[in-house]
């Protein structure tokens, strides 16, 4: 059949994935898995229909403008859509879908497994044993910071925000949240809200940042609010790494404001600041938050749907734009 739409695959899809886009569509696939510069996704995308891709490429109102008049959709591996100009997409009538909902819980769990690795010192400890220097147990050897019926204070109550507060529970932490909005009482979670951001780091024991990348949250947590926290809070992050400035939250594990940061994400990732690598209270994730067989599939499946219906003449489930 070559009836079936081209479509650029920018990045290697998890085998399920590939197999139902192989069997839907005529796949341009990247069997290497290499990061396409924007040169060369302009090349890859000649006489596609759309662009399935993830947030390692980013689409500029500049490559947008350089994309084949043949694309008429980008549908993003992801749910967030910061390396993706929508408006500049809507105006050349490009239509943009993202992936919600079902890599809520999997990105919960590593933010949870960041607040736990850090206020835990798992990697020291994991480290300590795997280069043979545990020489045995002692009633003062790696202490962290207690968790249970701790401060946790969210920032950013969206699906992912939320599913961390009801992991929280769990732990019998005291949750409050910060957002845009105050949600309405049944999807708080139990949680409290502070309208004021800078009073919740007040009185953050943890701090969880869940809110997606723009000009209002770049750089968010800087030294001016890092202070704000009470002396040897834990900061976890698993949203993206231009929400906290690095200069300022290196400074305050260094000096011991804070106690530890769990983090997943980096500004400018892969090639996080080199200084995270040194500092024996980072817990430190390549970027794992929906690493897991389902949730890459359920993403891939996604995208795929979003595709499917705009091919079919409907209205994509997760149009953005
Ligand atoms: C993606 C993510 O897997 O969905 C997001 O926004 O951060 C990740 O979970 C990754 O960005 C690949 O596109």
């Amino acid at each position: 059949m070559t009836d079936r739409p081209l479509l650029l695959v920018t990045r290697r899809m998890p085998p399920a994935v590939t197999e139902r886009l192989q069997r839907d569509y005529r796949a341009r696939l990247n069997e290497t898995d290499e990061v396409y510069d924007s040169d060369r996704l302009v090349a890859q995308a000649e006489g596609c229909e759309a662009i399935l891709c993830c947030s390692s490429e980013k689409f500029s109102a500049e490559v947008i403008a350089r994309l084949p008049e043949s694309v008429r959709a980008l549908a993003t591996f992801s749910v967030g859509y910061e390396h993706i100009d929508t408006t500049a997409a809507k105006a050349r009538g490009i239509r943009v879908t993202n992936t919600p909902d079902v890599l809520t819980d999997s990105t919960a769990d590593i933010a949870f497994l960041c607040l736990l690795g850090a206020a835990r010192r798992a990697w020291e400890g994991e480290s300590m044993l795997r280069a043979g220097e545990w020489v045995g147990w002692s009633t003062t050897q790696l202490l962290g910071v207690h968790v249970t019926g701790k401060r946790l204070g969210i920032f950013g109550m969206g699906r992912i925000g939320r599913a961390v507060a009801r992991r929280a529970r769990g732990f019998d932490m005291e949750v409050h949240y910060h957002n845009r909005r105050r949600l309405p009482a049944d999807q708080e979670e139990g949680a409290t809200y502070q309208a004021d951001a800078d009073a919740l780091l007040g009185i953050c024991d943890f701090v969880s940042l869940n809110f997606p990348a723009s000009p209002e949250t770049e750089n968010f947590l800087n030294a001016e609010r890092i202070a704000k926290l009470p002396d040897g809070a834990v900061v976890v992050n698993s949203a993206r790494g231009t929400v906290i400035d690095d200069d300022a939250l290196i400074a305050a594990l260094k000096s011991g404001k804070l106690a530890a940061a769990g983090l997943d994400v980096y500004r400018g990732e892969p090639r996080l600041d080199p200084r995270y690598r040194e500092l024996p209270n980072a817990f430190l994730l390549p970027h794992m938050g929906s690493a897991t067989v389902e949730t890459r599939d359920a993403m891939g499946f996604k995208c795929l749907d979003n595709l499917d219906a705009l091919f079919a003449g409907r209205e994509p489930p997760d149009a953005l734009v």
